[in-house]
């Protein structure tokens, strides 16, 4: 939609805008007595961008995610497949419900959390979801929102696949 802006200069200054976005946050949190290191990318702690974390991946790709662990300090947020869980470096992964939607920061534990999507979840639930974080503790939050509005904007634009609006609905 950026490229069909009619006005170059608004158009340039708004891809200037993403260009400039930092890949990476970093920020130390305190727990206890001590401060842990919390890192904030889209995708993944190698790359970024554009590397998906699935949870199968703990199964099917073990070594991808023990490799993915080596450059996660302590907490690593993520998104990018919009499936929210805690992925564990033994490793392993639990999905929100399996945690009764807390996840306890401890010292000696390393994790990469999916927050999942606040606008386009992909766990066949179609609540919004995020996380609200604690010194200590991060909580998996499910929220109704209204997707129909967001539906008949999408099905209003011809370039847009019915598929976008869908998806909203099955939360997929
Ligand atoms: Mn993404």
């Amino acid at each position: 939609m950026l490229e069909s802006q009619d006005e170059p200069q608004r158009r340039n200054r708004r891809w200037s805008f993403l260009g400039k976005l930092p890949m990476r946050r970093t920020l130390k949190s305190k727990l206890g007595k001590n401060s842990v290191t919390v890192d904030f990318v889209h995708a993944s702690p190698r790359r970024p961008i554009n590397e998906y974390i699935f949870p199968d991946d703990v199964y099917t790709n073990p070594l991808k995610v023990r490799l993915l662990f080596e450059r996660v300090k302590h907490i690593c947020f993520v998104g990018h497949t919009h499936m929210p869980g805690v992925f564990l470096d033994e490793p392993d992964f639990y999905l929100p419900n399996e945690l009764n939607d807390v996840y306890p920061i401890v010292e000696d534990e390393k994790a990469i959390i999916n927050i999942g999507s606040v606008g386009q979840p992909r766990d066949k639930d179609n609540r919004a979801s995020y996380v609200c974080v604690s010194e200590s503790e991060v909580h998996f939050v499910r929220l109704e929102y209204d997707f129909k509005s967001t539906m008949k904007k999408i099905l209003a634009i011809d370039q847009l696949d019915n598929f976008h609006a869908e998806r909203l609905q099955n939360g997929r």
